[in-house]
């Protein structure tokens, strides 16, 4: 059956505001009852972000409804009291004694002729519109609504990994949508949309370069680039996202001709005071500093014999009196390593640098750590820095650009692996040694309390026409966004909100596209690599199979495979002791063989490949048949989708079908050179006798 509203040559530019024309007369009668108008309150008069809303509003009421509202900024009907009916689309600025910027409420009492949002903060009323948006393309009745709704999290931050010549460090979708040449770009149109697309999440910050920032980048805070980086910054104001950069910490010397960048210079601290003070006159709302420092040859404080608490709080004096950030990475690690040296251990690294300096970093530094002690592979255990920082501000930091799972040339739908991530719980975490937190609560401020705190994710936006290479791919950026907001959001719900919002409401799209996303993260660890063990892909560009090509390299990256057994050795008993940084019950869960999760016992444990799994299957096995079922799982996905042919609009159709060829022919490669790995270390047979080459 075809849908109405299929455009053959349908690119995904629109991502998930495609605002198609709704089908269904009952749900068309019933908005285009409340929507003929659109009502902004005088106190909203000036604030540019309910004009942003009052013109997603009219966007969203032309496409979807129809209808081009009229535009009223008469004091609204329904006022501030909330028995009286408003007329239209009211949106007011009230007064309210809520938590965090960005709260709103949407209402429609029965009975009535419009629907009311209110909010404290123009942003707020921003977010209300795309919410009322979202119930209209979701097929949602727009009457009898009562909804109230707050972020969880103050920041709620994409990290760009940009560099000016327009290159995207593990950018899988194009060029960058910032740089070109080695400047910000001067059309800025598709800027605008992606701020569109981010507030429409409520994404409220991003950083534009990479964290790996050269001296070009560096100089982006400077002159000229500054007036350029105001001229973003204000294409972004109005939909309510700061701007921030990543700076190189050496800059004081490569940029302001300085003979050092140590923090305690005073020549050091007044470099970034002037900065600051040049970057605020352009950008008052500038966000601030990013910082990756000390890590895979960057530049940073250990250069001085200084700590990450001195190298942080010299940029954060700088930034404070004008309400700037510092967000300082925890991604410090020895890559310099010998692998002969079983006693470092690169998983324990962040947890070792920063715990001694738990309580010394200043209010406006924030630590970004990554979901996991080593670096955003398929599966890791929770960093365990969340569990014991206690006196600093934290970030979560995950990669929505998909550089380890399969570059969005594989279909790999994070949000399941997010909220493990999120729900995963500390013991102990309050002072007098009692209390239990998840992540979710940690970062967002609720378990303890903290000045700032929130999500990060890696941004996997390019200049790709779809903005993310694979069509489905934009679902993670969708549902990180909508994560960041409230982290309790089922993956489910998450799901079924983009499916609808960007393939329509045919209930065979739903359930299929549902599906394949749903299944797709564990698929891909299925037929990647196994049990928590990682890092079995080719160096450097980290795309395809190659279980030795890291394990012999200076990046502290090794899974131990000989003739007898596979994993790492992390317990205290006999291993690096990494167990140990946990709290005491998830070290007990982690220490023994007994209780350690199977998908995380390589990362844990060296065993023989006869060790049998609490699954009750042999690690050996277990290999050989999810490496089987993760191919299968693929075609199913495949074949799935090939049942939309016709129903989806053609060009997606195709473009996902391209994908899901490659998905299939390289999860085949991926199969065969692991089971084949194992099977020649191991000598030991897959009892099912299926073909692998010996
Ligand atoms: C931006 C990994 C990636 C690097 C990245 C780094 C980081 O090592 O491979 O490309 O650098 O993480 O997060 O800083």
């Amino acid at each position: 059956m075809k849908t109405a509203g299929i455009h053959p040559g349908e690119s995904g530019y629109r991502a998930w505001l495609r605002y198609e024309p709704i089908t269904d007369s009952s749900l068309l009668e019933a908005y285009r009852a409340l929507c003929g108008r659109i009502v902004a309150a005088p106190s909203t008069q000036g604030d540019e972000r309910v004009a942003a809303a009052v013109d997603e509003l009219s966007r969203a009421c032309e496409g979807m409804l129809g209808i081009r509202p009229t535009l009223d900024t008469a004091a609204p009907r329904g006022g501030s009291d909330p028995s009286r009916t408003p007329a239209g689309i009211e949106l007011a600025l009230e007064t309210a004694d809520t938590a965090r910027d960005g709260d709103y409420r949407i209402e429609s009492p029965s009975g009535a002729t419009g629907i009311r949002l209110s909010a404290r903060t123009g942003v707020g009323l921003l977010y209300a519109a795309f919410h009322l948006i979202r119930l209209m393309q979701t097929g949602s009745k727009p009457t009898g609504l009562a909804i109230s709704e707050a972020p969880a999290n103050e920041l709620r931050m994409l990290n760009h990994w940009d560099n000016a010549d327009g290159s995207v460090e593990r950018g899988y979708a194009g060029r960058s949508i910032f740089f070109q040449d080695g400047r910000l770009v001067r059309d800025t149109a598709r800027l605008t949309d992606y701020a569109r697309m981010l507030a429409s999440v409520g994404i409220n910050a991003i950083a534009i370069n990479n964290v790996n920032a050269g001296l070009r980048e560096a100089r982006l805070i400077v002159g000229d680039d500054l007036a350029d980086l105001a001229r973003i910054a204000a294409v972004f104001r109005p939909y309510g996202v700061r701007i921030f950069t990543s700076i190189d910490y050496s800059s004081p010397i490569s940029v302001g001709g300085l003979e050092t960048a140590d923090p305690l210079d005073p020549g050091v601290a007044r470099y970034w005071t002037e900065r600051a003070n040049a970057i605020y006159a352009a950008i008052p709302d500038f966000g601030g500093f990013l910082v990756k420092a000390d890590s895979e040859n960057r530049p940073g404080p250990f250069t001085y014999g200084r700590d990450h608490a001195e190298g942080a709080n010299v940029l954060a004096e700088a930034l404070a009196p004008h309400g700037g950030l510092v967000i300082w990475r925890c991604f410090v690690y020895n890559c310099h390593q010998d692998w002969r040296d079983r006693s470092t251990d690169r998983a324990r690294a962040a947890y070792d640098t920063f715990m001694p300096i738990d309580g010394r970093f200043a209010d406006n530094v924030i630590l970004q750590i990554k979901n996991g002690p080593v670096d955003f592979q398929v599966r890791e255990p929770v960093s365990p820095l969340f569990g014991g920082l206690r006196r600093t501000n934290v970030l979560l930091e995950v990669q929505i650009t998909q550089e380890y799972t399969g570059q969005q040339r594989h279909l790999c739908y994070l949000i399941p692996q997010w909220r493990e991530v999120l729900g995963f719980r500390f013991h102990g975490v309050s002072d007098d040694g009692r209390g239990e937190a998840s992540v979710a609560s940690i970062v967002s401020g609720a378990a303890r309390p903290m000045s700032h705190g929130g999500m990060v994710g890696v941004a996997n936006v390019g200049d790709d026409e779809n903005w993310t290479g694979h069509h489905l791919a934009q679902a993670n950026l969708y549902g990180f966004g909508r994560l960041a907001w409230d982290p309790s959001l089922a993956s489910a719900r998450i799901t079924e909100e983009w499916t609808r919002m960007t393939f329509g409401h045919d209930p065979e799209v739903g359930q299929t596209v549902g599906d394949m996303l749903l299944g797709s993260w564990l698929t891909y660890e299925r037929y990647t690599a196994p049990l928590g063990v990682g890092w079995m892909c080719n160096p450097s560009h980290h795309y395809g199979p190659n279980p030795d090509g890291y394990e012999y390299s200076p990046w502290g990256t090794y899974h131990f495979a000989d003739h007898k057994g596979v994993g790492v050795d992390r317990t205290v008993a006999t291993g690096t002791g990494y167990s140990s940084q946990y709290d005491a019950t998830n070290a007990e869960m982690y220490e023994s063989l007994k209780s350690c999760p199977d998908e995380l016992l390589l990362f844990f444990h060296h065993v023989p490949y006869r060790h049998t799994l609490r699954s009750g299957n042999t690690v050996i096995q277990h290999i050989y048949d999810t490496h089987f079922q993760g191919v299968e799982e693929v075609e199913a996905m495949r074949d799935g989708w090939m049942q939309l042919a016709g129903t989806v609009d053609e060009r997606r159709y195709r473009e996902v079908l391209a994908r899901l060829d490659e998905q299939f022919e390289d999860a085949s490669l991926w199969r065969d050179v692991i089971n084949t790995y194992f099977l020649r270390k191991s000598w030991v047979s897959d009892t099912r006798d299926r073909p692998i080459h010996a």
